[in-house]
């Protein structure tokens, strides 16, 4: 498999359509801040890169990913966003609470996308460790956030394409 299919911050950024006139909402799980701050960091900064304005972006945050699907929910109800991006960062521990949060923040996300017809961007680590965490939020492996928000302008623009 072609490594830019694995990682999209690899991507060539000329190929992602310009991002004027669209307006996001991100949704921040404040839970592993370290991780989901660098991560929202990367998805705003990604946004501007790629032509969007700092007033069209609206930032929230959440206590933790287990809330991002009604965070992205009152977003969404307010029918003024364009995509919503969705950040957290939820890190396995010794109960099943990972398996409980993942599966809640991966069905409400799927449900939002389908409910609303809007690109809901699913900006939502699920590691073994912090370290995995690091790697995917500025480190070894790029920036989740970054990827995230080009998935938010590719969509908006598809659904410009077809509507
Ligand atoms: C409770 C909890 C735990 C154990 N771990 C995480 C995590 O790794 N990442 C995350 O975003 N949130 C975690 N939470 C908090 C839940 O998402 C949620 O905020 C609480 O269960 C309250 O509904």
């Amino acid at each position: 498999m072609n490594m830019a299919t694995k990682d999209l911050s690899a991507y060539d950024h000329q190929s992602v359509p310009q991002a004027k006139g669209m307006r996001f909402g991100i949704v921040v799980a404040e839970w592993n801040w370290e991780v989901t701050g660098a991560m929202a960091q990367g998805a705003f900064d990604t946004l501007i890169r790629h032509g969007a304005t700092e007033d069209s972006i609206d930032i929230k945050r959440v206590p933790g990913s287990f809330e991002l699907p009604l965070g992205g929910q009152f977003m969404a109800g307010k029918g003024i966003y364009d995509a919503i991006i969705l950040i957290g960062c939820v890190i396995q521990g010794e109960t099943r609470h990972f398996d409980f949060i993942c599966q809640g923040v991966t069905q409400g996300t799927v449900e939002l996308n389908l409910k609303y017809n809007l690109p809901v961007i699913y900006g939502v680590l699920t590691t073994e460790n912090l370290q995995q965490a690091i790697d995917r939020s500025g480190g070894i492996h790029g920036n989740k956030g970054d990827e995230a928000a080009i998935t938010a302008i590719k969509m908006v623009s598809l659904k410009r394409e077809i509507s």
